[in-house]
């Protein structure tokens, strides 16, 4: 229940269970090297995830903005008023927050693996929503969302916006639509409000994920600070440069760092060597036509969807149910 704050914050751990520490080591022992995205988002890098949303060539969160804008009142219509509503990566809560007033859920749950940011976010939130139960939950869903015990039998909206599903491989992407299915499945009048992006020329893209200001080269590097700090590493930061470019074989963009020189990293228990040009694949961000949405909603157990989108369908809002 919601304290004198006005919301509550639950810490969940994640669905499997792993060692972290160990899960980057292997992902960096790994021929090609890996880091997973989810560790882009320490504080700092949640400050540069803003900042990146604001850049003049990332046009994703803009273009979202102004579809739930231009179309805000047919949306709200086809998601419905009340229930739950699960906001998953909330990050700062802001474009769930200007939905809540035309939706007027009784709970809402934001969902993220960067408490500080949500608990920020919920504080900020609580005396403007006295009649919704603001509710935190700090967890890592990239191995599936669990809400056990947080959702009742009323009818709940799943919210994933930004083109979030677009950093999981296409498999995972089918698993995390599939279980959020599952829980809509027991309670009618349920659905999930999704934002992805679309496949579109290379030049705009690469642009997306390389821009002029170095705020994405900032974003990528940043995951060395973080993980030097968490878990021991020694990385030197310049000693790594920034690649983002679309992979059009593959339909996604690719972020890798790139050693400039040859480098030794050495933590507790850990030395591996990067040979100059050797690359540290940090993140996946798939584009889909609107076409392969609806059949990924449609593998994973929707059959109903309706679809805004941005003029030339480079951006799509979905509504499954
Ligand atoms: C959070 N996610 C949808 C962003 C994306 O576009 O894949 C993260 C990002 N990476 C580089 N720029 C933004």
């Amino acid at each position: 229940a919601a304290d004198a704050r006005g919301y509550s914050i639950v810490h969940r751990p994640g669905k499997a269970i792993v060692d972290e520490r160990a899960e980057v080591v292997a992902g960096l022992l790994a021929a090609p090297a890996r880091i997973a995205p989810k560790y882009f988002y320490d504080e700092l890098g949640c400050a540069l995830y803003g900042a990146i949303c604001q850049l003049p060539e990332y046009y994703p969160t803009r273009t979202e903005i102004a579809i739930f804008r231009d179309f805000r009142s047919e949306i709200a219509e086809a998601v419905g008023q009340g229930g739950q509503f699960v906001d998953l990566g909330a990050g700062d809560c802001c474009k769930a927050e200007a939905w809540l007033p035309f939706l007027n859920p009784a709970r809402y749950l934001a969902v993220d693996i960067a408490g500080p940011e949500i608990e920020r976010a919920l504080s900020r939130m609580a005396p403007d929503f006295p009649g919704t139960e603001l509710v935190g939950v700090v967890t890592d869903f990239t191995h599936g969302v669990d809400l056990e015990g947080l959702l009742d039998e009323r009818e709940v909206t799943f919210f994933y916006p930004g083109s979030s599903i677009g950093n999981f491989s296409p498999e995972d992407a089918r698993a995390l639509l599939a279980s959020i299915h599952r829980a809509c499945a027991t309670r009618p009048g349920s659905g999930l409000l999704i934002g992805v992006d679309g496949k579109k020329e290379k030049a705009l893209l690469d642009a997306a994920y390389d821009d002029a200001l170095g705020v994405t080269a900032s974003f990528n590097r940043n995951i060395l600070l973080h993980l030097n700090r968490r878990f021991g590493f020694d990385f030197a930061l310049d000693a790594f440069t920034h690649r983002g470019f679309y992979n059009e074989t593959a339909g996604r963009v690719e972020m890798h760092l790139e050693a400039v020189s040859e480098q030794v990293v050495k933590a507790r228990g850990y030395e591996r060597t990067f040979a100059k040009g050797e690359r540290i694949h940090t993140e996946n961000s798939y584009k889909y036509t609107p076409g392969e949405v609806a059949a990924l909603l449609q593998d994973s157990g929707f059959t109903r969807t309706r679809r805004w989108s941005s003029p030339g369908d480079g951006y799509s809002v979905f509504y499954a149910s």
